[in-house]
């Protein structure tokens, strides 16, 4: 029915592996580094299956060979063939040494794959990204994770203008050459596959710490960066530091090097890359400095500096059998970073953050046409399998699993995976059958939920029974199989849950049949369709607080009354689900609105349960700001057939409004007073909760009287000590269309014109103020000297933040947002494909778009798909997204 892309790219699938017909044992890598050519020699002891006889065949993507030899001996160019990004070598045996020879042009990569520049030919240093497929652009090789090789690196260059020369491994002599060049070795004692390969070249930085680890060795810890970077490199240290003894604390875990490096980049693809021994960090999630950084993004580089080295377990030590396992690193890893950001912050707040992430981002993408199992059965190129539903729901599962096993279980089982699959590449089977093992159980059950699509729907229905002092809970999973080919097994789905009385005591929980004493909280596991759990001596009918802390993640479907949600958000103790039940009340309150409805109870009891929360001077500020916030855009357009993106904006607005207006501008104004009065730089929790806190506030003042707000964020924005009270100020003043917000841009334009990442949030805040009038900012901004289509990072900023995080700028009703987002991965996908393919998925959706708006999409769609030469990267997506 739809035009599809021109090429249709061949589909890998899962159903197709077999094992390697050939293995590496060693690899041996000689480079001679320049920018605008480099030459490396690659020299591979090459293993055999001796159970499969097929010729030796090497992955290799535009790399000029220059020489080929086999046991020492040239090749004549009959005993080879290059083609098809595929080199076929005659003669090799087991055992055989094959040596190659190419040449690659750094400079000229911008696709930021393989071997590349960063930065200008002049002050740009050279580095490699190569997972998932990367190395292949670099030499001849098998390019596939289960390959695992031991690696001797050689990097030569001038000294001059590389005098800092790294790759993995521990380093194994360093030393001058004539014509004043020079050397360095590194040898990886680890076996590994080729994705964990890096190097790195050039004029860099340094700052460096001794660690000792539990086991008692010391570990030169360095961070790399430019030299106007350096000093914002020292919070990644301390993270880096708190991770390592963390892991050593939670999982008995030791890193395995004598040194470990870590560099800034700003030219990368996504946020950073676990490189075995050289981690390569894009600099937004690495860098930070109060003036420049906000407090999201100082937990978000402690997040990927802590991601990045638990991947030294959880995915160099073991790693993956091949792309379809991808979740067993990164879900795992996404899992262990979750919980030690909570052990270091808030985890209530973390556990708000994480499933608010999941909803915008994942829950859309699960219901979508690029919909995927978080172990996807298919894929045409991999570098498109990166999402939300491989990292975050990935995540979940295992949080499930590990919920599953208590803590103590848990650690037995990874333990036992670690130890069973150390220097080898594993499978989601190896790891919940170590898990298992581990705790004598069978985890199987959960495999299904690595095989299907889609956000499961869990129904719940409380009956009480006065005469028998018994409430029955029943748990439903609409019958799976439903409009699949396949029939499914029903998921197992643990329910965290807690009875509270009328007055939101909790009670003590006798489950039928349980001998137990008496808990307040406890988890159910849904194994069938349906079922019912039957709790004894309840006194009096109950309000359930069901999924506690998200246990699962389903989409829950209860019939709460609006005054029992106001119960739990009053009164559980359990925080997430506390501004779970305000989330939901909130939702009620805005389909009133929605609808017109004659009644607004929802609405009353929403507002009125955050006003006498806003008083609660038990409360936490951060959660209280989380409170104060409804559900986002993008979660409210989840729930809806025809959706209209700005009307949805105008109704979340006019919500707020409700709210503000209920608080009252008097004890706002007197709120703000109170914290701005302890603006501080400080970045203590209650330092962090003040200003988030200040932030909301100030919004919801905002909308009730902008010219005072105005005046407000006016005064924050030039007194602000630091980045998060600057850019709130900020986007305060631009939200409001207040007169002050010229002379601010102005302002922060030029106070960060030497700081690329400072200057990425002037893009992103322009390009996020809502309504039509988004769009022409982003034409202008586009001429911005600072604005380039070549750099990530900046495409980010301006084009992300307007075609993802800004709903009602991007869809406008002529449709020009959809044309120009066409038309620019037209430019972005002859530069650099991965990143195009990502900016292109913000067109999932547009089937449920009202029907002006999804026709203008769809055209938008159809001419970019009918276009010739688009990479594989952009042509899956957009045709995934027609599908
Ligand atoms: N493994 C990295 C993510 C990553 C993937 C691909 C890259 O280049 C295309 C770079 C990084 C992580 O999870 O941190
Ligand atoms: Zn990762």
């Amino acid at each position: 029915m739809h035009a599809l892309p021109e090429q249709t790219p061949a589909l890998i699938r899962l159903r197709d592996y077999r094992a390697p017909a050939w293995r590496v044992e060693t690899v041996e890598l000689d480079f001679d580094l320049g920018i605008e050519a480099t030459e490396l020699s690659a020299r591979l002891l090459l293993r055999r299956d001796p159970a499969q006889q097929l010729p030796l065949q090497l992955d290799g993507e535009n790399l000029q060979l220059l020489s080929i030899a086999l046991d020492g001996v040239q090749l004549p160019a009959t005993a080879y063939r290059y083609a098809g990004n595929v080199l076929e070598v005659d003669g090799a045996r087991d055992g055989s040494v094959l040596e190659t020879r190419v040449r690659l042009r750094p400079a000229a990569n911008t696709a930021l794959e393989g071997l590349y520049l960063s930065g200008s030919d002049e002050a740009g240093f050279l580095l490699t990204q190569c997972e998932a497929e990367g190395f292949r652009h670099i030499t001849f090789f098998p390019d596939r994770p289960d390959v695992l090789s031991c690696y001797r690196v050689t990097l030569r260059a001038d000294r001059a203008r590389f005098p800092v020369l790294l790759a993995g491994g521990n380093p194994d002599g360093s030393g001058e050459l004539e014509g004043g060049r020079h050397w360095a070795c590194f040898v990886d004692p680890h076996p590994k596959p080729s994705y964990l390969f890096a190097l790195v070249a050039g004029r860099l930085e340094k700052i460096e710490r001794n660690y000792v680890t539990a086991n008692g060795r010391t570990v030169q810890l360095k961070i790399w960066a430019e030299a106007d970077a350096i000093d914002r490199c020292h919070y990644a240290m301390d993270a880096l530091e708190r991770s390592m003894r963390w892991d050593e604390r939670t999982y008995g875990r030791n890193y395995d090097l004598d040194v470990f490096h870590v560099v800034a980049t700003h030219d990368f693809n996504m946020g950073a890359m676990e490189n075995k021994g050289l981690n390569i960090f894009n600099a937004k999630c690495l860098l930070a400095d109060p003036d420049s950084t906000t407090d999201e993004e100082y937990r978000h580089v402690e997040a990927v500096v802590a991601h990045e080295y638990f991947h030294n377990w959880s995915g160099n030590r073991v790693t993956c059998r091949d792309w379809f396992q991808l979740s067993l690193k990164e879900g795992l890893t996404v899992f262990r970073e979750q919980s030690f950001s909570a052990d270091m912050n808030s985890a209530p707040l973390k556990r708000i953050e994480d499933v608010s992430l999941l909803r915008r981002a994942q829950f859309p993408e699960d219901a979508g046409p690029l919909a995927h199992p978080v172990r996807p059965a298919q894929y045409s190129e991999i570098n498109n399998f990166y999402t939300a539903t491989v990292y975050e729901k990935g995540s979940e599962l295992v949080r499930m699993l590990a919920g599953a096993l208590g803590q103590a279980g848990f650690r037995r089982g990874m333990d036992l995976y670690f130890e069973r699959h150390d220097g080898h590449a594993a499978t989601l089977e190896d790891f919940l059958g170590a898990l298992g093992d581990a705790n004598g159980t069978d985890l199987t059950p959960y495999l299904a939920w690595y095989g299907q699509a889609g956000t499961p729907r869990l129904k719940a229905r409380g009956h009480y029974d006065a005469a028998r002092q018994e409430y029955t809970l029943t748990l439903a999973q609409p019958a799976p199989g439903k409009g699949t080919a396949e029939p499914r097994p029903p998921l197992p789905i643990p329910v965290k849950l807690a009875l509270f009385d009328r007055e939101g005591t909790m009670l003590p929980l006798r489950l039928d049949g349980q001998t137990s004493e008496p808990a307040s909280e406890i988890v159910v596991v849904l194994t069938q369709t349906e079922q019912h759990f039957v709790f004894g001596h309840v006194a009096s009918s109950p309000v359930p607080s069901l999924l506690r802390g998200f246990s699962a993640p389903v989409i829950l479907e209860c019939d709460y009354t609006p005054d029992e949600l106001a119960l739990l958000l009053g009164h559980d103790p359990d925080g997430f689900n506390r501004w779970e039940a305000g989330q939901q009340l909130a939702v009620r309150a805005y389909e009133e609105l929605r609808d017109g409805a004659a009644n607004s109870h929802a609405l009353d009891v929403w507002r009125a349960a955050l006003a006498s929360l806003f008083h609660d001077t038990a409360i936490d500020d951060a959660l209280l700001a989380d409170l104060l916030t409804p559900p986002g855009e993008i979660e409210l357009a989840e729930r809806e057939t025809a959706v209209d993106p700005q009307r949805i904006h105008q109704l979340r607005q006019r919500l707020q409004w409700v709210l503000a207006e209920r608080l009252g501008g008097e004890v706002l104004h007197r709120r703000y007073r109170e914290l701005a009065a302890h603006t501080t730089i400080d970045m203590d929790a209650i330092s962090q909760a003040r200003r988030r806190l200040k932030r909301r506030v100030l919004e919801l003042l905002n909308l009730l009287d902008s010219a005072s707000a105005g005046e407000l964020a006016a005064a924050q924005y030039h007194d602000a000590p630091g980045m998060t009270d600057r850019l709130a100020a900020l986007t305060v003043l631009l939200r409001g269309d207040a007169p002050q917000a010229a002379l601010a841009l102005l302002d922060f334009r030029a106070r960060y014109a030497d700081n690329a990442l400072a200057l990425d949030k002037w893009f992103a805040v322009q390009a996020q103020v809502p309504g039509e009038r988004a769009l022409d900012g982003v034409l202008m901004l586009e001429r911005d000297p600072g604005f380039t289509l070549k750099n990530p990072n900046r495409v980010q900023a301006l084009l992300g933040a307007f075609v993802r995080g800004n709903p009602s700028g991007f869809h406008r009703i002529d449709g020009a947002g959809y044309r120009l987002l066409a038309e620019r991965l037209v430019a972005l996908d002859a530069l650099n494909p991965q990143v195009a393919a990502r900016l292109a998925t913000a067109f999932n959706g547009w089937q449920r778009l009202e029907s002006q708006r999804r026709d203008a999409a769809h055209a938008a769609i159809v001419t970019l798909a009918a276009r010739t030469g688009l990479s594989r990267n952009l042509a899956e997506i957009i045709g995934g997204v027609l599908n």
